[in-house]
């Protein structure tokens, strides 16, 4: 009984009312590393690898949108293994642009089994990223997770970081050196507010790690995930980057099944952002982690308005176009869908089982509309494979059906163009996925209509 309304709980959240959090369901993330950049959010996102007990985390993941709900999957931008000192631990991580080069901070563990953040580069958001240090930026104490870095009004670079206590240093203009001295937040009540339940001495006030910058109206805000366990997200501002900061309460409580949580924070298209994980997805926890977004609003005085985690964002920022070719990985939501890589094609997609599908949300077939369908597609599966393209729901209107061709591997692909239903204005758009397979139905890499 309690398994089958747990089932229809997960059914009308996803199915019916139509949720967009979590916002990847191709595979589990967490530590989300939002940043805006020529008129798109890149996500960046830890990795919890599928079936996780523990944090089995090897790599930080890519993820773009320009309507914050539809998002593309670029795959993995970075590996710890990018990182000739590093063994394991690909924690939470956090990417900065400043004169075109991009700076990523991310927390590793290095070969002789110490906490450490180290900084890659690269000339474009999308990669690649190298490791320009061949060591460490920072290997302070055991401390060293979760960088967040921020460049302030007047061209200084500060990265501030670390669990139990937040260390801060100003980063020198070429953002992989500091000349400064690592200083520490008083990790006072007054600073973070005072820690409910068993004392702990190590831990007196709530924050915990995973600190995040952001700063509006000339205050800075320091955003954290608060204890105990299992974490809220909390929050202090300060009149100056360097302190004395003030804690201002909770941002959102605890919730969502997975025991730690991790504040992003942008502005983008005039809305502000706030991004976290929570373990919402089917086979989701602790380990198997999902991130999810709202949108931040303020109260006149500057406080944050407290946030449950919802739904999301259910409104498009724009409409997509069908008539330009579109990623399959592009997509609104998901069930039985895991995004790929490779030499071939870059990123594209597989269907686990019969019916999973992909949802592309607000697609304008303008009033012209379409009526022939291409997409480049293959199996490796003899007959009887298909995706169906529906408008607005899984068993909506049928536009057209696709034989997915045996083309023997996700090395070799056709690109299969025919005749739809006649489709105008605006739609969410259905790929259904069918085949009798129980893996790797077909693979899926990308897809536009044409009048
Ligand atoms: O994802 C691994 C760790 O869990 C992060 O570094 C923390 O912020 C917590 O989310």
């Amino acid at each position: 009984m309690k398994k089958a309304i747990v089932i229809l709980i997960i059914f009308l959240n996803y199915t019916i009312i139509g949720a967009q959090n979590p916002i990847i369901q191709t595979n589990y993330t967490a530590d989300p590393a939002p940043m805006g950049y020529d008129g798109k959010v890149f996500l960046y996102t830890s990795h919890d690898e599928d079936e996780s007990t523990w944090f089995t985390m090897n790599d930080w993941r890519l993820y773009t949108t320009e309507d914050m709900v539809n998002w593309t999957d670029h795959g993995a931008a970075l590996s710890y293994k990018d990182f000739s000192w590093a063994k394991m631990n690909a924690w939470a991580p956090q990417c900065i642009e400043r004169n075109g080069t991009f700076y990523m901070y991310v927390p590793n563990t290095t070969r002789e089994g110490k906490g450490a953040i180290g900084v890659a580069v690269a000339n474009s958001p999308y990669g690649p990223f190298i490791d320009p240090l061949g060591k460490p930026l920072i290997s302070n104490s055991n401390a060293d997770i979760d960088p967040t870095v921020f460049i302030d009004d007047d061209g200084q670079a500060y990265l501030f970081w670390g669990n139990p206590v937040c260390y801060y240093v100003k980063l020198n203009e070429d953002m992989i050196s500091f000349d400064d001295e690592i200083k520490q937040i008083p990790n006072t009540i007054e600073a973070f507010g005072k820690r409910e339940g068993i004392v702990n001495n190590q831990r007196p006030t709530t924050y915990e790690e995973g600190p995040w910058l952001y700063k509006r109206n000339n205050l800075y805000y320091l955003f954290f995930a608060a204890g105990p366990i299992s974490e809220h997200i909390g929050y202090s501002t300060s009149k100056s980057i360097t302190g004395p900061w003030k804690y201002q309460g909770v941002v959102m409580p605890t919730q969502g099944g997975s025991f730690t949580n991790h504040p992003g924070v942008i502005d983008f298209k005039d809305k502000s952002y706030f991004f976290y994980h929570n373990g919402a997805l089917p086979g989701g926890g602790g380990f198997t982690r999902s991130v999810c977004v709202e949108e931040l609003k303020f109260n006149k005085d500057g406080s944050i308005v407290q946030m449950d985690m919802t739904e999301g964002i259910k409104q498009s920022l724009s409409q997509l176009n069908p008539y330009a070719k579109t990623e399959a990985e592009t997509m609104a939501w998901s069930e039985g869908v895991k995004s790929m890589k490779n030499d071939v094609v870059g990123n594209f997609i597989t269907a686990k089982y019969n019916n999973a599908y992909t949802k592309v949300k607000e697609v304008d077939f303008r009033k012209e509309g379409a009526s022939k369908f291409t997409a480049r597609i293959g199996t490796t599966h003899n007959g009887n494979v298909s995706m169906e393209i529906r408008l607005d729901s899984k068993e909506g209107e049928l536009l057209g059906t696709v034989n997915v061709p045996m083309t023997g591997g996700n090395d070799r692909w056709e690109l299969r163009t025919i005749d739809i239903k006649r489709v105008t204005g605006v739609h969410d758009l259905y790929f259904v996925f069918k085949g009798k397979a129980s893996s790797q139905i077909l693979f899926f890499d990308y897809w536009m209509f044409s009048m």
